[in-house]
């Protein structure tokens, strides 16, 4: 059987591209395009056409199967099936540039959606303003009608429809950033100011940038998966996306050009989406790097391994009680509620997400998860012994050295800067501290300020190097008070 016979609920013949989406990833076809994929029944206008920034991997994969895959939503032992077919196309910026310029500048696009990590937005994570020294976009200045990066793509799309007198479209982020809505404006701003002006007052007066939270953990497809997947259903899928049940897409609901019917996919609206954004990003993702560098340093490599050590889950537990949740605008009640949830999603064995995944760029991701509620909680003069030891897994993460000697592979935009501050502090916590605090696209030039945050990431960072991880959380855990 191949996907071709396979039944969709819609015929998908009629179906039209409505959606061009940065960042053709596991993430975004395990997410947007599901969500896509329920309302096309009702609305067959909306189609996705994915275009890969990096690799040429995806459209590889997924054009022999005329770009269906299968969804496989996985919990203990139990899996369940379907077919997406709502991604009509993938293209490959690098190489099929006129086929992308032809995309963004139609009309019937009218949602341009990304998800291309918090790196592919080429911003200052500390500050959020477009990084104008970043190689892409000092390439994208120089080129603005072959763009590499998502600001100058987005940037030169808007300026073929505007000299075409075709309508803008909306920019819709599924990315992990603190408001990336307004995130995405103000690179998208930024990289147009360095353009020309009238560009600037054309997007500010003409272009929404809705706020999102998105939320469904999706880990890197493995070959064991592709041949499980074969077994359940019995076509070869050459990249199959495995994800959990939980799924979550809150939105603002602002879309001048038109949008989705995304409340039939049972999609939430909401005037404001920073609460649920800020719980997702500061319960979820924080700790989602707490497990990454105190379960990659402890020795495990998956996420439910590490959960499942009792001395991490006790820590976590608390970190999110403690220190995490107070910071946060919903009640007790349901925070409590939210984090049981998030722990029994953790544990979901069959997802094998690797720890070491969830460690990557750990440089764009600690503003948002972890310094946010440091932040907050240094304002009220609130102890911070547990989200401190999340940073200083972190400093002993990027040493490139686990605790018995290996290496590791440390994957970062910042990777250079981390390994040469790394090598020249020698292990020694109060240099390696200093020195990664200097970093001001991660640590702004407050917390380098803060003796309260040095102190105590200097004592985690030291007990780190002298007990390791696992002995390190027990003493956080047995010390009652902070
Ligand atoms: C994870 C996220 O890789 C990571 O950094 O924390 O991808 C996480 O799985 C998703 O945000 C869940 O919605």
């Amino acid at each position: 059987m191949s996907h071709a016979q396979l039944r969709l609920p819609y015929d998908r013949s009629t179906v039209c591209p409505g959606i061009l989406h940065l960042g053709a990833g596991a993430f975004c076809r395990a997410h947007l395009a599901a969500y896509v994929d329920d309302i096309l029944n009702a609305d067959p206008t909306w189609g996705i056409i994915g275009v890969s920034l990096r690799h040429p991997n995806t459209r590889d994969a997924l054009a022999p199967q005329n770009f269906l895959y299968t969804l496989a939503i996985r919990s203990g032992s139990a899996m369940e099936t379907r077919v997406i077919g709502s991604v009509l196309d993938v293209l490959n910026a690098a190489t099929q540039r006129n086929e992308v310029v032809a995309v963004i500048a139609d009309p019937r696009i009218r949602v341009v959606s990304l998800t291309v990590t918090e790196k592919g937005y080429c911003h200052d994570p500390a500050t959020g303003a477009l990084d104008a020294d970043h190689p892409d976009i000092v390439h994208d200045l120089a080129h603005p009608e072959c763009p590499l990066s998502a600001p100058g793509m987005i940037v030169q799309g808007l300026e073929l429809r505007r000299a075409a007198g075709i309508a803008p479209f909306t920019v819709l982020c599924c990315d992990n950033l603190p408001a990336n809505g307004q995130t995405v404006a103000r690179v998208v701003t930024d990289f147009a100011t360095l353009r020309a002006r009238d560009l600037v007052d054309y997007i500010e007066r003409e272009v929404a940038f809705p706020a999102t939270m998105v939320d469904r953990i999706v880990p890197a497809t493995t070959d064991n998966d592709r041949e499980l997947v074969f077994e359940a259903t019995g076509w070869w899928d050459e990249w199959p996306i495995i994800t959990e049940p939980f799924t979550q897409f809150v939105i603002e609901d602002r879309f001048p050009s038109g949008r989705p019917p995304f409340e039939l996919a049972s999609a939430q609206f909401a005037a404001d989406v920073s609460p649920f954004e800020r719980t997702k990003l500061r319960l979820l993702n924080g700790s989602h790097s707490m497990l990454a560098y105190l379960g990659y340093l402890a020795g495990y490599e998956l996420v439910n391994e590490a959960i499942a050590d009792s001395a991490l889950r006790t820590f976590l537990c608390e970190f999110m009680a403690e220190e995490v949740m107070p910071t946060l605008p919903s009640s007790m009640n349901e925070l409590h509620d939210y984090r049981n949830a998030l722990i029994a999603r953790f544990d979901n064995p069959a997802l094998r997400h690797r720890t070491w995944q969830i460690a990557m760029d750990g440089s764009q991701k600690l503003p948002q998860r972890l310094l946010g509620t440091i932040r907050d909680r240094l304002a009220l003069g609130q102890p911070i012994r547990r989200a401190a030891l999340g940073v200083a897994g972190w400093m002993r993460y990027v040493t490139g050295f686990d605790e018995r000697g290996r290496k590791i592979d440390v994957r970062d935009p910042l990777a250079g800067k981390l390994r040469q501050i790394a090598g020249a502090a020698e292990n020694s916590p109060d240099a390696l501290v200093k020195g990664l605090l200097g970093i001001a696209e991660i640590f702004g030039d407050d917390l380098p300020r803060s003796n309260a945050f040095i102190s105590v990431t200097t004592e985690h960072l030291a007990s780190l190097f002298e007990h390791g991880a696992l002995a390190t959380v027990r003493n956080v855990n047995q010390r009652a008070m902070p």
